[in-house]
């Protein structure tokens, strides 16, 4: 295996983890498709027992992406919720988890719908303001859950300084950093405990994989993760493993694009007078624009604000037309791909959060969401043109 640990974003986004194949010298990490392996005589075997526990193709994704994360240990699973609810194990009943109030629809209805069965408590607060959070704090806190940029009010919380009063009371922090990826964030670094990705977002990037992956530091919670992750079994199959190892080895430049193309849709929108306010961490409008370029840096240390944007039509209706009319951008829920998706909040990703919670943070009937892909930008910004006319 390559030492990749001194090594730069872009190389280790291309090498870490992997090795040539010592059978054929394959470049490529094989797919190791397969459910058992043989042992030599009972207990004697090469590190590899069952596929639940352990696979090659899925070893070598797990280190590519928690050398990405700059932690040391990666824990791969079968989509973004399988990761979240793994995480989750980590807590018993009678615990309290405060949680960002505009976290994914998804995530919201696995804790209200799912854990408070099994006894956990969710406190939800603006985790923008720190002190939401310390006010939130119990005595049964065991974890702070959020979400930075929010999915899709854009919100962010300064990480160190909530990392701070998760130390100061014994609270865990895990940060969803899906709509950045490590290319323009890294939890760790800023001292959160477990970082988790839908990586079928933007580390896979090509829309043909759902997966998730959690990336700590601490052993005693790596070897937490390697049992619960063994015990749950929500496990990703090889091949998509190995969809998403190969993707990884563009995340560097697909991110850059990503970045440039909303800059240049943003000013479109900015620009444009059907448009309310536009919701994008890189324009200076945006409340926490500061914190953005201190927190969310590239592996150079230059700003990145990701290619996720929001804004308001004045109603559903507004919003509806354009999103019919558009032909370039694709009517469809999640993000991060390389084609540019456009979404309607209120109705697809967040519909399972009830109105009134939705409307307590603003995300309102007339909120559209894009997720801007790498595809030329004029012919994004012409496709807006035509869907607004
Ligand atoms: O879909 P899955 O891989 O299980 O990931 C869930 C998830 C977790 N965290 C964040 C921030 C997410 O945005 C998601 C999934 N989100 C969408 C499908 C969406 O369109 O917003």
């Amino acid at each position: 295996m390559k030492n990749t640990e001194k090594m730069s974003f872009a190389t280790k986004a291309i090498h870490a983890g992997q090795s040539p194949d010592s059978d054929a010298g394959a470049i490529m990490t094989p797919i190791y498709q397969t459910s058992t392996y043989v042992q030599a005589s009972p207990g004697v075997h090469k590190g590899y027992e069952y596929g639940r526990t352990a696979n090659p193709t899925r070893k070598a994704l797990e280190a590519n992406l928690a050398a990405l994360e700059n932690g040391k240990y990666g824990f791969a699973f079968s989509s973004g919720m399988a990761a979240t609810s793994t995480i989750m194990g980590l807590l018993k009943q009678g615990d309290h988890v405060i949680v960002t109030n505009n976290v994914y629809g998804g995530t919201y209805r696995y804790f209200e719908q799912v854990m408070t069965k099994y006894g956990l408590q969710f406190t939800y607060v603006d985790t923008s303001e720190i002190q939401n959070v310390q006010s939130a704090i119990q005595a049964n806190t065991k974890m702070v859950f959020v979400e930075t940029p929010t999915n899709p009010m854009l919100k962010l919380t300064d990480l160190q300084e909530l990392a701070s009063v998760c130390k100061q009371n014994s609270a865990l922090l895990a940060v969803d950093n899906t709509f950045l990826s490590p290319y323009f964030q890294r939890p760790l670094e800023l001292g959160a405990d477990i970082v988790v990705h839908s990586t079928t977002k933007y580390i896979n990037g090509h829309s043909d994989v759902i997966g998730g992956i959690v990336v700590v530091d601490d052993e005693k919670l790596a070897e937490r993760f390697g049992f619960l992750q063994n015990s749950v079994g929500a496990v990703p199959a090889p091949f998509d493993c190995w969809l998403v190892l190969r993707a990884t080895k563009t995340l560097h430049l697909r991110m850059q694009q990503h970045n440039r193309n909303a800059l240049g849709v943003v000013k479109f929108l900015v620009e444009h007078s059907e448009v309310g306010e536009v919701i994008y961490p890189g324009l200076t409008t945006h409340p926490q624009h500061e914190l953005a370029c201190k927190q969310q840096l590239d592996p150079f240390g230059h700003p990145g604000f990701g290619g996720m944007i929001s804004f308001k039509m004045e109603s559903f209706e507004q919003a509806k037309s354009v999103l019919e009319k558009v032909q370039v951008f694709s009517l469809a829920e999640s993000l991060g791909g390389v084609e540019s998706l456009i979404g309607h909040p209120a109705s697809m990703t967040h519909a399972s959060v009830p109105k009134s919670e939705r409307e307590k943070f603003g995300l309102t009937d007339g909120l559209v969401r894009i997720s801007v892909g790498v595809e030329f930008i004029d012919d994004l910004i012409n496709d807006l043109k035509q869907a607004f006319s």
